[in-house]
Order: structure tokens, then sequence, then C-alpha cells
């Protein structure tokens, strides 16, 4: 037991509460600046911030999201009249989450692969993040599937380092999110894809247990098991959510409180439904977790192309978050249904 035990546990069970899931917004600067290049925006600091506070100050948030994951800039930013960000989530009810990890970098010797780095410095950082009033954290390893790949050396490298990471969380008063997201990208099997799954979730759990990780403070954040994106044979819903549950039981002890989904390019009613099928009842009712959302792109997808930067627009943009936050807090008790896209309505 460490000073953080209790308040560790108990953050990690908000963090996945019935109704609720988090809300990923925790792009780096890069990946948000390709993200409003895409639909017109300005990449430009204050473009983000304003995005971020359409983000933060969309009413009832905290209705339907339990955490929201920022980034080091967001973390520090302020609405138009000067209140800190931090404060505005305090007040929407909504736990401050930040990412930590600086990147997934080349892998050395290693063609195609990647290893996610951000480990150098990290105490003293998540001690300012719990100062600055974050209650857990984020790391994401990217594992893709191809020609040979992944490698037992990227799975390694990558568990090894999410495991330094979650420990080190737990030490300074933070939940960690232990993200291993294996890419949707390529023309690989739905087969192929519950293999990788497998070796990826096997392989994260021993390093998080060699490194002395508690399984009842942390959120595991995977993806789905799915056909890639360009595979000419697309996984059914029902599938995707029975390998997933599957994959999942064969790996995640029973003490790990919740599991929260990454979106990982699904469309924004992929996303909703698959989450829908693993919470129908026969299947929850074989996992000892609750099962939610952590998305990005299937929450802010449709809110950020209607904002488009322009101020005019922030009201609809903030109907269209809230309603998919609706939507896909509805589908982590298994009510969502596809009738709910058509009532996109400010509660
Ligand atoms: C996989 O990406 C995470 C979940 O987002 P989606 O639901 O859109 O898949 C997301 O939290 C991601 O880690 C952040 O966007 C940060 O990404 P970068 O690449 O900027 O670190």
């Amino acid at each position: 037991m460490s000073q953080y035990t209790e308040e560790l546990r108990s953050t990690a069970k908000a963090m996945v509460a019935p109704n609720k899931g988090i809300l990923a917004m925790d792009e780096s600067n890069r990946t948000c600046n390709k993200r409003f290049q895409k639909v017109g925006i300005d990449t430009t600091e204050e473009k983000r911030r304003q995005y971020r506070q359409l983000l933060l100050t969309t009413p009832n948030l905290g209705d339907y999201i339990s955490g929201a994951i920022l980034y080091d800039e967001t973390i520090r930013q302020k609405t138009d009249d000067g209140k800190p960000f931090t404060d505005v989530m305090k007040d929407q009810g909504v736990i401050i989450g930040i990412k930590v990890d600086t990147g997934a970098k080349d892998l050395a010797g290693h063609p195609g692969e990647k290893v996610t780095e951000g480990l150098d410095g990290l105490r003293d950082r998540i001690a300012e993040y719990y100062q600055m009033g974050a209650r857990f954290a984020k790391w994401r390893a990217v594992i893709t599937i191809g020609d040979g790949i992944p490698t037992p050396a990227c799975l390694e490298a990558n568990a090894h380092a999410l495991a330094r990471y979650a420990a080190l969380c737990q030490e300074g008063g933070l939940v960690p999110i232990v993200e291993p997201e294996v890419l949707i990208d390529g023309d690989h099997t739905i087969d192929r894809c519950h293999e990788v799954t497998n070796q990826t979730l096997n392989t994260v759990f021993n390093q998080l247990y060699a490194q002395g990780v508690a399984f009842d403070q942390m959120v595991l954040k995977p993806s789905m098991v799915i056909a890639g994106k360009q595979c000419p044979q697309q996984s059914t819903p029902q599938e995707v959510a029975e390998r997933t549950i599957q994959c999942l039981r064969d790996n995640v002890p029973a003490s790990v409180p919740g599991i929260a989904f990454l979106s990982g390019g699904q469309t924004v009613e992929q996303a909703a439904q698959h989450l829908n099928i693993m919470n129908s009842e026969s299947l929850i009712s074989q996992c000892p977790w609750r099962i939610t959302f952590s998305y990005a792109r299937a929450i802010q997808g449709p809110g950020m192309e209607h904002w488009a930067g322009d101020a005019n627009n922030v009201k609809k943009a903030q109907e269209l978050i809230q309603h998919r936050a609706q939507c896909n807090s509805a589908a982590s008790m298994g009510k969502y249904s596809p009738d709910m896209e058509k009532q996109p309505a400010m509660a």
C-alpha cells in the first residue's frame, strides 16, 4: 500500500463509472494540426486553444464523460475569460487526465516498427501534473501488422516501456491508462488481428506484472479485434464484438476495473455499435470488468468538422460533440440503437 493506493483505486473506478467513458483530446500538436488541416482550420496555438475550450465547455459534458485526456499544451491553457481549463473540468465533474508519452519513434533495427518514448524525466513530470490537478495519465504504444511484423522485439520494447510508465504513474498518484494500439491499417484478416492482439496483451500484462503494477489501479485502453481497413473480407459487428471479448477474457486480469477502447479510425457509428454489442447481456455477462470508451475521433469528428474554426459554429458543434458522447454513453450500457443517430439535440 502506498499513500495513493485508495485514491488510485477510487479514481480508476470513477473513470469507468456506469454511463460514462473517457474523452481523448490529447492529440499532440502535430496530430491536432493534421486533423485541423483536413477541415481547413488554421494550425495555430490559438485555434487549438479555442477548439479545446469548445470541447471542455460543452454543456453537461460530465453526464457522459468521466474524464478527459489533455496534452501538455492544453493543461496549461485558459478560456477566453481567463479560467484555467483544469477549473472548467472540475466544474463539469470531469477528471483531469494527461498524455505523458512523447510519441512513437522508429524502432532501431526494425523497419516498419515503432517504440513509444517518454520515460526520461517522467517522475518529475508526473509530480508537476499531479500538482496541476491531474489524476490519471495515458501512454500509447503503436503496433503495426505487416509482413513479418510485429516482431517479439517490438512487442517487448513497447510493453516494457508501458509497464515502467504505469509503475511511475502509480508511484506518483496518477492512474495509468495503458494503451497498446494494434493499428487497423493494412489488409490483414480478423484472424491475424486476433493473433497479434493476443500476443500484444499477453506481453503487456506480463511486463505490468514484472514491474509490480497494481492491476486494480489502472485502466486498459486497447484496440478492437477487427479486420484491416484494406482487407477484402470485412468483419461483421457481431464478429468484432465476440472476438474482442474473447481476446480480453484470455488476457486481462479480473482485478482491472475497466477497459476503455480507442476508436482507431472506425466510423462514429461503427465505434458506437461495436461497443454496444460488447455490452449486450450475452457478452458483458462473461466479463469481470466494465467496458466503455476512450474515443477521440469517434467523439470529436463531426463537431470539429462543423466548427471549422468559426466562432459562429460553436453552439452547433457542441451539440454534435454532446450527441456523440451521449451515443457512446448509451453504448457503454448496451442501450445504443442506430435510431439515436437521428436525434442530435442538446440536453
Ligand atoms: C489511438 O489514438 C487515441 C484514441 O483516439 P481514437 O479514438 O481517435 O483512435 C488518442 O488518444 C491518441 O493517442 C491521441 O490522439 C494522441 O495521438 P498522438 O499521435 O498525437 O500522440
